[in-house]
């Protein structure tokens, strides 16, 4: 008996835990968005760039229109200016995403 109430405690721990979502978009900065100003520069020197004068590396997901941060931009540095589908939850408010996981995909804008 003392079994079974542990187990139905972790399903309901596993009930509460927000679900993880797919985000398919690509790396790019909140200064930015979802077009690049600079000249000359591609998407990934564009992004380091705007980095280095204060941005923060973010996910734009073209399906939603939508700029997402990230809890942690570090993990987006490493993918700047590619395409990549990030899985992870959304925070309560919206603007960011909790990230597990990001892999680098081939995608046609
Ligand atoms: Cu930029």
């Amino acid at each position: 008996m003392r079994s079974m109430a542990f187990v139905s405690l972790l399903c309901f721990a596993g009930f509460a835990v927000a679900e993880d979502k797919e985000f398919q978009g690509y790396v790019t900065d909140d200064m930015c968005a979802a077009e690049h100003m600079m000249e000359g520069m591609n998407d990934k020197e564009c992004a380091d760039e705007c980095v280095k004068m204060g941005a923060v590396y973010a996910l734009f997901v073209p399906d939603d229109a939508k700029m997402y941060l990230a809890d942690d931009p570090k993990k987006l540095e490493p993918h700047a200016g590619e395409n990549v589908v990030v899985t992870g939850t959304v925070s309560a408010d919206g603007k960011s995403i909790q990230v597990t996981s990001i892999r680098k995909v081939e995608a046609s804008r």
